[in-house]
């Protein structure tokens, strides 16, 4: 099993996730950049999903969705090791990467109804989104420290699908994260002086 292309979009939090992956395991993971609903996109074929990231293979297989591509990373790529592989670990891993990947699920509902026309907007439907995305925040904010990792002494899925998250609600809703969360700041901060995650913060396309 190996893979060939990410296909992605730069401002998906989910991509960076998988990128960030990769970039902390030291593998040059192609990339293609590739909105689902673009002309000429393949991610229709690939996906009936229409949804980035994907993962090509080599052989053609298509992979989806983000969590099943960093479990692919993973397992082709174990050194160094970002999912503990059983035991308490894993599942606080695996509880950190939905906590992340939900943080920014709610920020993108909260975005795509903001962009409808405004007599089509539901600010209670996005006002629930906030309360969960709020609560997310919180609860990273009363957990972080900078200098000290998420899940056991090192590096771990936990930390790159957290700053994923943050660096989506940052992007798509900084007043969210504006003038409160000290130590996620600080935490984020901390963790911005890894290369791969200074290298991939989404910038507003
Ligand atoms: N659970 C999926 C979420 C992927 C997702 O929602 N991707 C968005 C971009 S950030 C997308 O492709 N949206 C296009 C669409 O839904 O049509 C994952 O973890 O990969």
């Amino acid at each position: 099993m190996i893979p060939a292309t990410l296909l992605m979009t730069p401002t998906s939090p989910y991509a960076r996730k998988c990128l960030l992956v990769a970039m902390e395991k030291g593998k040059d993971l192609a990339v293609s950049v590739e909105p689902p609903h673009a002309q000429g996109s393949r991610i229709g074929a690939l996906n009936p999903l229409v949804k980035v990231p994907t993962l090509l293979l080599s052989d053609g297989t298509a992979v989806y969705d983000s969590r099943v591509i960093v479990d692919v990373l993973e397992m082709v790529w174990p050194e160094p090791a970002l999912i503990p592989a059983q035991g308490r670990e894993r599942i606080e891993v695996l509880r950190w990467q939905a906590l992340g990947d939900g943080l920014a699920d709610a920020m993108v509902l909260v975005m795509m109804d903001r962009i409808k026309p405004e007599e089509r907007r539901d600010l209670g439907w996005q006002e629930r989104q906030i309360v969960k995305i709020d609560a997310a925040l919180a609860l990273i904010n009363q957990e972080v420290r900078p200098g000290q990792w998420l899940v056991g002494e090192r590096l771990t899925l936990a930390e790159l699908a957290v700053i994923s998250g943050i660096g989506y609600v940052q992007l798509r809703g900084a007043e969210l994260l504006a003038n409160r969360w000290p130590n996620l700041h600080a935490w984020s901060a901390w963790l911005h002086e890894r290369p791969s995650v200074a290298a991939t913060v989404p910038v507003a396309m």
